[in-house]
């Protein structure tokens, strides 16, 4: 072991901080990585400024035109570092089952001598020449019963500042776990220490990648990248990995346990002044932003959509027996491409200062440009890869200006439409959860289940077109069991389990158990283009959803769930025929046939867990399409 000369490394651990566990672990991963210095972060305002200016230095970041962008960054990651990558996403519990068939897995003991104990172990010397980034993080409103603590060890400057713009990130922290709290660690490094001399690139990661879970000790380490979900590690690894697995486990000790979702949450007013609040599963990719942030159209005067967050809900029954949800992170990292004035005004003004713009492009006045932000192509842009850029280029090559899964960072508190409840401790009551995958057929726009069982089996059936947000994402349909396939931290089959018991001990306390939804806004005709309108429109289903909880709004029985007729939701404003209509709720029977096999490949892949109610559902469902 090549310690001795890190035995002096001295870990500026600031006079305020007496949690010893913490600061030995800090020592520990020092020591093993071999990081030149250690730095503990506290979140102010202005260790993000000098940080930002140190990237700029480095090359990492450009500061964006202030008069047209304030206080703003781009950022251009290395061309192999642009998403999440699920084939090198580990979930190294004990047992191989309880990873469950969905999830890649490796031996505790043979993970950690790969990353920490082996000779060769990865991490051994992965932070030489470079700072150690202590990162203290509450997931959730500081000291909320809902939240959790967590501290990532990182040697990236640029996953430092993101943290702070995505969770409550610094001092506020570490008060919250003062000298014994529990916290869950996660080590992050790029993988490309620096020999002395060595000149850094403006984007160090490394071609090897792992992204390890373990579930039973609650850690996280991830090794090679510095984009998104791989490197935030606040974001899925915790906030959906490691919190999956502590919502279950806690069903043990209180008997209902509590959910973490890949989730957005809005509220919903209606202009009687009813508020409602809706937690909706979609994959990444998907639209979630834009509907957390949804504008009514014209003719819905009165109605108003707030949002709480747009990615993550960490849901927890309360002693009423209802569901309060929190966001556990503090801003959003959503996906630029497609983001204008039209789709989502709300978003479009939160990015008017003060954000993170990674792998976008730049204009020649210092400002950013992505595909879909404007009808007209600039002239001129430096790419997202740093080349020039034409229209011209573009009908040529095809090139990309942004690339597809280019992302901004920005507080939640710059959005326009922020709920005043977001950051409330006690989280907001859920009334309804809607479920929507990616799918150009089959699926109809709208589907109320009719119990809590066939809302589970619509949620674990959903089926999705891959996006831009997985790496070699192509638009091939998989099933994406409650949009969590990529983030489900233990065994799927134990998951749809979960949520069943949740369900059945709801019914004991409340009859307001919250009603299950299952929608596709992507249905497409004959000439390829979505027959949807989405964005906005969506509204129209959101209030006909709003009028079922209120028992004013109609529909009829579907084979599976109950959903609107033309007549049951409101056109004002909106050109939509009935044929159109039609086009988007109507079942093909022959489509469903294979839909449901497609079931049965699911279930056949998980059926070693399977909970009975899953088949008797879909039992049902075949005797209604076969009726
Ligand atoms: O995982 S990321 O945070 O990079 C984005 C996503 O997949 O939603
Ligand atoms: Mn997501």
């Amino acid at each position: 072991m090549n310690r001795p000369a890190f035995e002096g490394l001295k870990l500026n651990t600031p006079a305020h901080v007496q949690h010893h566990r913490l600061v030995n672990w800090v020592a520990e991963i020092a020591a093993l990585t071999e990081a030149r210095d250690v730095y503990w972060c506290d979140g102010s305002k202005e260790e993000y400024d000098r940080l930002c200016d140190q990237l700029v230095a480095a090359g990492t970041m450009k500061k964006l035109n202030p008069e047209l962008r304030p206080n703003s960054f781009l950022a251009l990651s290395d061309p192999t570092d642009v998403a999440r990558v699920e084939d090198r996403t580990f979930i190294c519990s004990a047992q191989r089952e309880d990873a469950g068939p969905t999830n890649n897995w490796m031996a505790p003991a043979e993970m950690r001598t790969l990353l920490q104990t082996g000779d060769q172990a990865l991490f051994r010397g992965a932070m030489r020449g470079r700072t150690m980034y202590v990162v203290p993080f509450s997931m959730g409103p500081l000291g909320s019963h809902i939240s959790h603590i967590g501290v990532e060890l990182t040697d990236s400057p640029y996953v430092a500042i993101s943290m702070r713009t995505m969770t409550r990130m610094g001092r506020g922290a570490l008060d919250v776990l003062g000298a014994d709290g529990d916290f869950v660690p996660c080590v992050h490094t790029v993988g490309a220490p620096l020999q002395a001399g060595q000149k850094d690139v403006p984007w160090p990661c490394n071609a090897t990648k792992y992204i390890v879970h373990y579930p039973e000790t609650r850690e996280i380490w991830s090794y090679g990248s510095g984009y998104g979900g791989n490197a935030l590690l606040g974001k899925k690894c915790f906030a959906l990995r490691i919190a999956s697995n502590m919502g279950r486990q806690a069903a043990a000790v209180d008997g209902t346990g509590w959910l973490a979702e890949h989730m957005l949450i809005l509220g919903v007013t209606s202009p009687a002044g009813k508020k409602y609040h809706v937690a909706a599963a979609f994959p990444s990719a998907c639209g979630k932003t834009n509907f957390s942030m949804l504008v009514p159209p014209a003719g819905y005067a009165g109605w108003k959509v707030t949002t709480i967050g747009d990615d993550i809900a960490w849901i927890k029954p309360g002693t009423d027996g209802k569901l309060y949800a929190i966001n556990p992170e503090a801003g959003y990292f959503g996906v630029a491409p497609g983001t204008n004035d039209l789709t989502n005004p709300n978003c479009m003004a939160s990015l008017k200062r003060d954000a993170i713009f990674t792998n976008v492009a730049l204009t020649d006045d210092g400002d950013v440009w992505w595909e879909g932000m404007t009808d007209t192509l600039p002239a001129h842009l430096i790419d997202w890869q740093g080349k020039d850029w034409t229209p011209a280029i573009a009908k040529e090559t095809g090139a990309k200006a942004a690339h597809p899964n280019a992302r901004f960072t920005v507080a939640a508190t710059a959005n326009p439409v922020l709920d005043a409840e977001w950051d409330n401790p006690a989280g907001v009551p859920i009334d309804a959860f809607i479920f929507g995958g990616r799918r150009s057929t089959t699926v109809p726009l709208v589907t109320e289940a009719r119990t809590w069982a066939e809302g589970v089996y619509m949620a674990a059936t959903m089926g999705s077109e891959t996006t831009a947000a997985m790496a070699g994402g192509n638009g091939a349909v998989r099933r994406d069991p409650f949009a969590m396939l990529p983030f489900i931290g233990y065994n799927m089959a134990d998951y749809f389990q979960h949520w069943l018991n949740l369900g059945e001990q709801l019914a004991k306390k409340t009859t307001a158990v919250p009603r299950i939804y299952c929608v596709n806004w992507f249905r497409k005709g004959a000439d390829g283009k979505f027959v949807w309108p989405g964005y906005g429109e969506n509204m129209r289903v959101l209030e006909w959803l709003v009028g079922r909880l209120e028992g004013t709004a109609g529909g009829a029985d579907n084979v599976f769930g109950f959903s609107p007729r033309y007549e049951d939701l409101r056109w004002d404003g909106l050109a939509f025929s009935r044929t159109q209509y039609d086009s988007v709720i109507g079942i093909d029977k022959a489509a469903w046939q294979q839909e449901l096999a497609l079931h049965s490949d699911l279930f056949k892949m998980l059926e070693q867990r399977l909970p009975a109610a899953l088949p008797a559902t879909q039992k049902q469902i075949a005797e209604r399409l076969g009726a």
